[in-house]
């Protein structure tokens, strides 16, 4: 007996559930692609930014100039910096802390920068859900507008070594 060509047609049409399944399948997948751009508006998860390049010697300078300028006391040994409101202010990240502290008032809106002086970092905001990378040589600005008060934790959330756990700063909103 030879192997011969089956004719005509000798396999099963796509039965009707299985073509629901697929049209349900890439319904799904074209919403959650439609979720990628929809969430950075809606979930204010991953804010908007402006990016520029600096240099750590540059920022450190910005950010010890922010603190001259608006120094209003300490916390743990840390400068306390409220801005006025409106103001642009600055934060930095560095091997294991984030400096300075900043004091916001609720509802006004600041311009918030970061940058990193040596690996990259991760600024997330607790008990917030935000979550935003800080790399070195950038320096990133966002506009923000604290809507509760309270003390909200800077954590760390980019490994950076041995201590990475102890990476925790301070934005107090009153
Ligand atoms: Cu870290």
């Amino acid at each position: 007996m030879s192997i011969q060509a089956l004719r005509g047609v000798w396999w099963r049409k796509v039965d009707r559930s299985e073509k629901i399944w697929l049209a349900i399948a890439l319904a799904w997948c074209l919403i959650l692609f439609a979720m990628m751009p929809l969430w950075h508006w809606k979930g204010g998860q991953n804010p908007s930014f402006e990016t520029y390049r600096v240099t750590a010697a540059e920022y450190q300078a910005k950010v010890e100039a922010g603190v001259r300028a608006s120094k209003a006391g300490e916390d743990h040994g840390f400068p306390v910096v409220a801005p006025a409101p409106g103001a642009d202010v600055y934060m930095l990240a560095r091997l294991w802390q984030w400096y300075p502290v900043l004091k916001l008032r609720k509802g006004e809106t600041y311009r918030l920068h970061l940058s990193s002086l040596d690996l990259v970092h991760g600024f997330s905001l607790f008990p917030l859900n935000l979550n935003f990378m800080v790399l070195p040589g950038y320096e990133y600005v966002l506009t923000v507008t604290p809507t509760e008060k309270g003390e909200i934790y800077t954590v760390c959330n980019e490994f950076c070594g041995i201590g990475h756990h102890q990476m925790v700063g301070k934005i107090i909103v009153e």
